[in-house]
This record gives structure tokens, sequence and C-alpha cells, in this order.
């Protein structure tokens, strides 16, 4: 059982195949990817939900031709890894859309996505919008880097479980000019709990387990990054900052924890998460064990479940949430794509500064906020191919 495992409390923040002939018309390269290779119950998933979805495509703006592909990290081509990351830090020498009233310490356009990351994180954690916002969240940020950087390709995927018993053996995580570099460096530490901020719940905490790391990364492309919002959960908030919007300008830190990894997102939990019955066993299985675990063994900035997006692997983390949860709908469109559940806060808990949100069941007629004046129904998060949304995850 890994240290966390008994918890309550729980934040919400492939190249190998054993039939050639399944290979159909998604792009696969079985050279060079190493770790554990996709099982076939897995795969067996995986294939429904592609066939599923290519299946369901009509004749509408999303066309099995120009149906994006979101692919592992691992399997794309290096150039296409180097352009990502040129876009990434593209947007991060971008000044922000946003009202920096709101917080002056968005400070860049990847800053946008920090903010109101963190603005909604006690509504879009450990309730029915974990999903459907991150979906649009992770669609956005893709549409970013391709529109207003350039970015040819689309968003990449963690393969979280083919790495599970190493992750530094992941082509996210090698230290390569084209990974997301390595981890911190180590700076001696303990376990520690962190408070949540907002929650009408005195002092509501998060153990955060120490890792073999805790300080900035000391590799890779994103070295000297300076990241400026944050932290938002610590071990004492200070009420002149309680969601540390000031600007409060440090390197990326990371805190690899191998607990929260091998033995546990390995493609025996990620098999069972795709195969949940109902909506309420993927959430909690996606949630129990995946979402926390995968931030968890990241760590350092990565595990702040407010400010989380600010070390930039955070949109391949959630590429992966998004695909286990599109894998799972794509087993039965029809009953499956629109299925919801949680409550409307993190854990239907109330909040001291949303006093009128009440903690009651979510519904996908909700409004969600996306920031910059997007406020689409949940229901708008939910498909793959509609809405101006047109992608499959191989
Ligand atoms: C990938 O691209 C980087 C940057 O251009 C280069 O340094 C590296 O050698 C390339 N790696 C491979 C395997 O081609
Ligand atoms: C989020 O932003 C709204 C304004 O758009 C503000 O009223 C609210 O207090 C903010 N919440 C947090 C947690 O920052
Ligand atoms: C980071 O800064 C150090 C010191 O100036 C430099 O040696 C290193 O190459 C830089 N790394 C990157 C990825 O720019
Ligand atoms: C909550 O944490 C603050 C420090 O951030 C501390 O001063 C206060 O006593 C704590 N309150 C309770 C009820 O534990
Ligand atoms: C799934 O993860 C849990 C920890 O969250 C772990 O205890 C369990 O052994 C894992 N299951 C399998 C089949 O590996
Ligand atoms: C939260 O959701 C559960 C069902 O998932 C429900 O039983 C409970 O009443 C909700 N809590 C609140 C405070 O609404
Ligand atoms: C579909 O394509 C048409 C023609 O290019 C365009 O006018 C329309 O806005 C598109 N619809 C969506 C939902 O993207
Ligand atoms: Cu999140």
């Amino acid at each position: 059982m890994p240290l966390f495992g008994g918890l309550i409390i729980l934040w919400a923040c492939a190249a190998w195949m054993s039939q050639s002939a399944l290979a159909g018309p998604i792009w696969w390269n079985p050279h060079h990817v190493g770790g554990i290779p996709m099982p076939s119950d897995f795969r067996k998933f995986q294939l429904t939900y592609q066939k599923n979805i290519r299946r369901s495509l009509g004749a509408g703006n999303c066309t099995n031709s120009n149906i994006a592909v979101r692919k592992s990290w691992d399997e794309i081509d290096n150039a296409t890894r180097v352009d990502y990351i040129r876009a990434v830090h593209c947007l991060a020498a971008k000044p922000p859309l946003m009202d920096m009233r709101l917080a002056p310490g968005a400070v860049n356009r990847l800053d946008d996505f920090t903010y109101i990351h963190i603005n909604q994180t006690n509504f879009i954690h450990q309730s029915g919008y974990l999903l459907p916002w991150h979906r649009l969240f992770l669609w956005q940020i893709e549409k970013a880097l391709r529109e207003e950087c350039g970015y040819k390709g689309y968003l990449p995927y963690w393969d979280v479980p083919r790495f599970s018993e190493d992750q530094t053996k992941s082509k996210v995580f090698d230290g390569s000019m084209t990974s997301f570099g390595g981890n911190g460096a180590f700076v001696p530490h303990g376990p520690r709990r962190v408070i949540l901020p907002g929650l009408a719940v005195r002092n509501f905490t998060l153990p955060k387990p120490a890792g073999t790391g805790g300080g900035c990364i000391t590799d890779g492309p994103f070295q000297n990054f300076t990241i400026s919002m944050g932290p938002v959960a610590k071990v004492i908030i200070d009420p002149e900052n309680k969601f540390g919007y000031k600007p409060n300008p440090r390197c990326l830190s990371r805190d690899f924890f191998d607990g929260a990894s091998k033995g546990v997102m390995n493609w025996a939990n990620a098999t069972t998460i795709v195969a949940s019955n109902t909506m309420k066993e993927l959430r909690n299985n996606i949630e129990h064990l995946w979402h926390l675990n995968s931030h968890t063994f990241v760590g350092g900035e990565a595990a702040d479940p407010f400010s989380t997006p600010n070390d930039p692997v955070f949109y391949l983390l959630h590429a992966q949430i998004d695909r286990l949860w599109a894998i799972w709908q794509g087993q039965d469109l029809e009953q499956r794509t629109y299925a919801i559940d949680g409550n409307r806060t993190f854990l239907g808990l109330a909040m001291d500064y949303a006093p009128d949100v009440p903690p009651s069941l979510a519904t996908i007629e909700d409004p969600m906020d996306m920031g910059l004046g997007w406020h689409p129904k949940t229901k708008e998060g939910m498909p793959m191919t509609e809405n101006g949304r047109c992608f499959i995850y191989d």
C-alpha cells in the first residue's frame, strides 16, 4: 500500500502490439519506445474506443481525415517535440490576455491558464466538473499553442503506465533537451501537510510525501524557466496572498515520488479505470488510482492543486487523464458521452468565498468558468468530436 493509499482526503485536481492487423489508420511506431508494453486487455478497450469514435464521424466538420490524433510524447517524432517545447516558450514570452488586476502575478500568456485553474480549483477537482473542465482547458492550450505560436502538432500525452516502474525512462522526464527535464535537485525535506485555502472547513489539509528532489530542475529546456504565481497550498496561508496571485518569480521545482507510480499507475490500474461499469466508478477510479497519484509523483509545483499548471508537464499529465476518460466514453458513446457524477464543489464542501454555490450534485447544464469570459455549459466539454472539438487519442 503506498503511503497515501489509505488517506481519506484526496484532491482532484504505445509501441507494441501482438497483431499488426489491428493497427488500422492510427499512426503507429513499434520501435524504440521502451517501458512496459501495453497489455492486450487494455489494447482491447483502446481499439473499441478508436473504432467507435471513427464510426461516429458523419458528414460534419470532424472527419476521419481531419481528426487530430493526440499521441504519446514517447512516440511523436523529435521534430514535433522540439516544436512543442518551442511553442510553450513562445506562450511564456507573450503578454497575458486577462485583466492583470485580478492577479498581478499573471505575467505571460501561460499564466492566463494557471490563473483560471487557481481561480476554479475548488470547483473543478473532486467534483462533477473535473473531466469536462479539464478537457476544455486542454483544448484551449492546444489551440493557443497552434494558433498563437504556430505549433504544428496536437497535444501529446504522458504515457504514464508504460513507465510506471521508472518514469525517468520516459522521454517526458529523461532530462534531455526534448523532454520536460527530470527531477528537482535533492533538498533534504520531510513529508508535510499543506492547507487548501477557500474551503469553509478550517485548515483542510493535503499530505505531501517527501520525494527524492524538492529543488529546482537541473536539466532540460525548462531549466531556467521562471514561474510567477503560487504556490497556493502551503503549510501556512498568508491572508494577504491567499491564492498566490501576487508575483513570486522562481524556478520550476519537482520532487519525484516513486511510491505514487511504481505498482500504482500501472497497466492493471489503467485497465481498471477504463473497465469501470458506471460513471461513479469511473470518476472514483480516476481520482483515486490516477489523478492524485500523477500529481504526487511529479511533486513540487505540479503537486500544488491550484497552481499546478506552472509545470508545463501538467498538460501532458492531464491529457493522459482525459485519454482514460475518452477510452471509457468510447466503449458506449451513446450512453457514456454525457454521463456525469459528483458534486458542484470539492467533495461537496462549502466555500468561504462562494456562499451562493449550492454544494449539491453537478448537472450537465451547469455553466463552467474557463476564463477570459468563456462560460460553456458542462455538456459542451463532454463530446470529443463536436462543438469545434475533433480529436482522438492513440
Ligand atoms: C532531437 O532534437 C534535439 C534538438 O534539435 C537534438 O539535440 C537531438 O539530438 C535530437 N535527438 C534525436 C534522437 O534526434
Ligand atoms: C475567481 O474570480 C472571481 C472573479 O472573476 C472572483 O470573484 C473569485 O473570488 C475568484 N476566486 C478565487 C478563489 O480566486
Ligand atoms: C540555464 O542557465 C545556465 C546558466 O546560465 C546555462 O548554463 C544553461 O545552459 C541554461 N539552460 C537552458 C536550458 O537554457
Ligand atoms: C490554521 O492554520 C493557521 C496557520 O496557517 C493557524 O494559525 C491556525 O491556528 C490553524 N487553525 C486551526 C483551527 O487549526
Ligand atoms: C492500483 O493502485 C493501488 C494504489 O492506488 C494499489 O494498491 C494496487 O495494488 C494497484 N492495483 C494493481 C492491480 O496493481
Ligand atoms: C455530494 O454528492 C453525493 C453523491 O455523489 C451526495 O450524496 C451528497 O449529498 C452531495 N453532497 C452535498 C453537500 O450536496
Ligand atoms: C464547420 O465548418 C463550416 C465551414 O467551414 C464553418 O462555417 C462552421 O463554423 C464549422 N462549424 C464548427 C462547429 O466548427
Ligand atoms: Cu486541475
